[in-house]
């Protein structure tokens, strides 16, 4: 539809952006914190560990004031569970519970309102050692966390998320270095068994979470991709159905409706992997509900039918998810740009994922994470020109505020990152940030910040609350 009369978009919108525990703070290993499975990883080669990142823990003060120059009205950070339960369970460690209530007072100081991700990919390795999500217990180990959260945290969190992109962690979990499949018999009941327990842990925490603040605000927040099909052959529509329905609605249609997708439940039984359920799980699911979804978006992705011959996938990254014969193949899709590490951008594909999320489930929705990671250069006299960004950034705004005049209700738009911060695979030099963080991959260098062209232009989008999204 070409839209003429556009609507302004909500005067409360929450601009602001995201980081994460694992890849913002550094201390990783101090201050009481135990380690997380991101800590006990092998980094992949040629990045910088995860010791010191942009050391957020030490730079709070300063990188919360400069968000609140930048006008933020929220700022998406997590909590490292091991920060403050340093076995996973047990102990808690005092010091990270008073850390992340300086994190939410600065950010209060500043006027933004703090929307807190529970779990971002940092597992404590206490936890992974006894065998992770596969266990049962490690539906009350979540919420046990979460409740520590809600009693320390929740008279001054209104937005809570819950565990960020679950459908990641099951489709991508090894690339992103959160699980081992090395020896496991059948990957898809291990995966999809950690998934259940995930899926149930999260519907607990929402119930807590609105049982003890009953003011607070919950979601999940899993990324979400529009699937295509690579052509209009009627087989490729079904492949593209298949992946939608294992890649988005799967996460989704249990966060909202507490019910299994169909189309996921038969491929699971193909695979031998239907996840045992005790008695009971489904209710617990069907009784709990988000107030809103948070989701994160890079780009779209596209497949083609596959007849399940044995073929090696010509596209794959963290976003695509994979292949899967018989059900679903890659496809690199022609029509679309690429980032500077190959990340298709589709900003289209970024309004029609959201109005494909409001039309299945009609709640308020919030933008987690998008964004692009390019090399930036810092010049002599202090300056990043990363005008290749704004550009990214303003297309995507633009389909948010086209979206809006559709009618989809939209919360929020928290881009990635905040701040520069380590890439999940990608080490330091892949940037993200409208805050540049003064370090090489290896060379620590003094960790200055410096304000980035893109500082200066999200500062007077946000001014104009999306108005005017000029250079
Ligand atoms: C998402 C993760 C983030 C972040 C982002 C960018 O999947 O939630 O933690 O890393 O992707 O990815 P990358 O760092 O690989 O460029």
């Amino acid at each position: 539809m070409i839209i003429t009369k556009q609507k302004a978009l909500p005067e409360d919108f929450l601009w602001g952006a995201s980081t994460s525990a694992y890849q913002v703070e550094g201390a990783n290993l101090s201050h009481g914190k135990g380690p997380s499975i991101q800590d006990i990883k092998k980094v992949p080669e040629g990045t910088s560990e995860l010791d010191v990142c942009a050391d957020f823990y030490h730079h709070y003060k300063e990188d919360i004031a400069l968000m609140g120059e930048m006008g933020f009205k929220t700022f998406r950070f997590s909590i490292a569970w091991s920060r403050i339960l340093p076995e996973g369970a047990g102990a808690v460690n005092q010091e990270g519970i008073d850390f992340y209530s300086n994190v939410i007072d600065e950010c209060l100081k500043q006027g933004i309102e703090p929307l807190v991700t529970m779990f971002h990919f940092d597992l404590p390795a206490a936890l992974e050692k006894k065998g992770g999500w596969s266990r049962r217990e490690s539906v009350d180990e979540f919420v046990n966390f979460a409740k520590i959260l809600y009693e320390n945290y929740g008279d001054r969190v209104k937005y809570w998320l819950t565990i960020n992109e679950q459908n990641m962690l099951t489709l991508v979990g090894e690339m992103i270095g959160t699980c081992n499949l090395e020896g496991v018999a059948n990957k898809y009941k291990k995966l999809y068994q950690e998934n259940h327990h995930m899926l149930l842990a999260q519907a607990k925490a929402m119930k807590l979470c609105h049982d003890m603040l009953p003011n607070a605000k919950i979601g999940p927040a899993p990324n979400i991709s529009l699937v295509y099909p690579a052509s209009c052959k009627p087989k490729d529509i079904l492949a593209a159905q298949n992946f939608n329905a294992i890649r988005n609605w799967m996460y989704l249609d249990m966060a909202v409706f507490g019910k299994y997708n169909n189309l996921v439940w038969k491929f699971l039984e193909e695979h031998d992997a239907l996840p045992d359920i005790e008695e009971g799980d489904m209710e617990i699911m069907a009784a709990a509900h988000p107030d809103f979804i948070g989701f994160n978006y890079y780009s779209t992705a596209t497949v083609e039918w596959d007849n399940g011959e044995v073929r090696e996938a010509v596209f794959e990254n963290q976003q695509s998810g994979g292949s899967e014969p018989g059900v679903f193949r890659n496809f690199a899709n022609p029509n679309l740009p690429h980032t500077e590490f190959g990340w298709e951008i589709d900003p289209d594909g970024f309004r029609a994922t959201m109005r494909e999320i409001y039309s299945r489930y009609h709640l308020p929705m919030i933008v987690t994470e998008n964004g692009l990671g390019a090399y930036d250069k810092l010049t002599e006299d202090g300056k990043i020109h990363d005008s290749y960004r704004i550009e990214y950034l303003r297309r995507h705004i633009e389909q948010i505020k086209l979206a809006v005049s559709e009618g989809v209700e939209m919360m929020g738009y928290c881009p990635w990152s905040a701040i520069d911060l380590i890439s999940t695979h990608e080490g330091m030099v892949k940037r993200y940030g409208f805050i540049y963080v003064n370090r090489d991959e290896f060379d620590l260098k003094d960790m200055a910040r410096y304000r980035k062209d893109s500082f200066y232009w999200y500062k007077k989008v946000i001014e104009t609350n999306g108005a005017d999204l000029s250079d």
